[in-house]
């Protein structure tokens, strides 16, 4: 099992990250988590903050000379804009924002200022999120499993990827927006553009597709440990995130049984399948296709057109006061879900594995069978389930 945790205020001095349980002897380096970090500053529809911000990693423990050791690793992002905070007088935030954690945070804790809700609550700390999933990526790379992460909407503008096709990073990494798709790009621009012209935010959606995952990892025998369901609830704690969809599972629900089940059919010694619309699960298991996970993100909840709220000093109804903020923050979270996706793939892989270091995690992981008709053994006699119970 690894595990990780977070801390760091939006415009604090630093974040900070202590990932736990990571074997020895893989490699992991500073470079390939920056490479996760500068896509995360990306993207049209980011705010000014971006431009403040170069976000890079340093690694302080657990990883000597680019491999693991086995020990906790400790990595630390250094937030620019701290310098713009220090010492300054900060104006009262008294006027929360409908659909951030504003109120309810404030309620929770007790607060005398807004801004300690927001300090923690923003977005900023999916950088940390990304520095620590991309150590797992990197490991799964390692092991010849990728993950690749795309906009699939922004607004009301969609790419609908065709069954068999395969998302070429590059196309990718080239789109202003993250879709792979050069028209559905120019919309989605668009759509960006006239959003940020209106004062107003947009929303979107980011699909990540893991290939070379092996079969059986999570379960169905209890349900906090289907695989399927800890990677949605893993995606919905991403800020913003409304809603996950496992596969093609929308439409799906809106379709007959027998136009949507992923049939099998044999190929040499293989039991493939002739679709993919259940997203690589069957039973809250992996069954051997590619993961294929969206996420559904509402738009930003800070608005330059102000929206109704309430004043908590004069207790009357107001209206918002702008801050800071990005038009659309989904072409730039495209890293954040590949990060969150690698590191449950890596720990529902390592459950299976076990392993303190890489040649046992190699070595188990190569043993882990793939579903032939050669492994199966069935018995084929008729038999009784017997419990000693009345
Ligand atoms: C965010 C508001 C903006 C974003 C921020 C998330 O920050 P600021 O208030 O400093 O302008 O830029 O995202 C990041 C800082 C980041 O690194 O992603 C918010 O309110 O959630």
């Amino acid at each position: 099992m690894i595990r990780y945790l977070t801390a760091g205020e939006s415009h604090g001095p630093e974040l900070t990250g202590i990932v736990e349980g990571v074997p020895a002897g893989f490699k992991v380096t500073k470079k390939y988590i920056d490479s996760f970090l500068q896509r995360r500053q990306k993207g049209l529809g980011s705010g000014g903050r971006m431009n403040i911000e170069q976000d890079e990693v340093f690694i302080t423990s657990g990883i000597v000379n680019g491999i693991t050791t086995g020990a906790p690793i400790a990595l630390r992002i250094l937030n620019k804009d701290w310098k713009n905070w220090k010492d300054k007088e900060i104006e009262p935030y008294i006027v929360p924002r409908p659909g951030h954690a504003d109120l309810v945070g404030t309620a929770k804790y007790d607060h005398e200022d807004i801004r300690l809700v927001l300090e923690r609550a923003s977005a900023r700390e999916t950088a940390m999120r990304t520095a620590v999933g991309a150590v797992a990526a990197q490991i799964l790379e390692s092991l010849e499993i990728s993950i690749v992460g795309y906009v699939s909407s922004i607004g009301d503008v969609a790419y609908q990827r065709g069954l068999k096709d395969r998302i070429d990073k590059e196309n990718v990494l080239k789109s202003s927006v993250g879709c792979p798709d050069p028209e559905v790009t120019k919309a989605m621009e668009d759509k960006i553009l006239s959003a940020r012209k209106l004062k107003d935010t947009l929303g979107g959606s980011i699909t990540c597709i893991a290939t070379g995952v092996p079969a059986t990892l999570g379960s169905y025998v209890h349900w906090d440990k289907k695989l399927d369901a800890i990677l949605a609830r893993q995606f919905m704690s991403v800020q913003s995130v409304k809603a996950v969809e496992i596969g093609n599972a929308i439409e799906v629900s809106q379709k007959k049984g027998t136009e949507v089940q992923d049939q099998y059919q044999i190929e040499g010694k293989k039991i493939n399948k002739i679709s993919n619309n259940l997203g690589g699960f069957e039973g809250g298991m992996t069954n051997g296709e590619d993961l294929y996970i969206t996420a559904h993100l509402k738009p930003i909840s800070t608005t330059l057109t102000p929206i109704k709220s309430v004043d908590l000093v004069t207790k009357s109804e107001t209206e918002t006061v702008y801050e800071r903020s990005d038009t659309c923050a989904v072409p730039r979270a495209i890293p954040i879900f590949e990060a969150v996706m690698a590191f449950e793939v890596l720990n529902n892989l390592l459950l299976k594995t076990g392993g303190d270091n890489r040649k046992e995690v190699v070595r188990n992981f190569n043993n882990i069978p793939n579903i032939e008709l050669d492994e199966f053994n069935m018995n084929n006699h008729p038999w009784t389930m017997n419990y000693d119970v009345e």
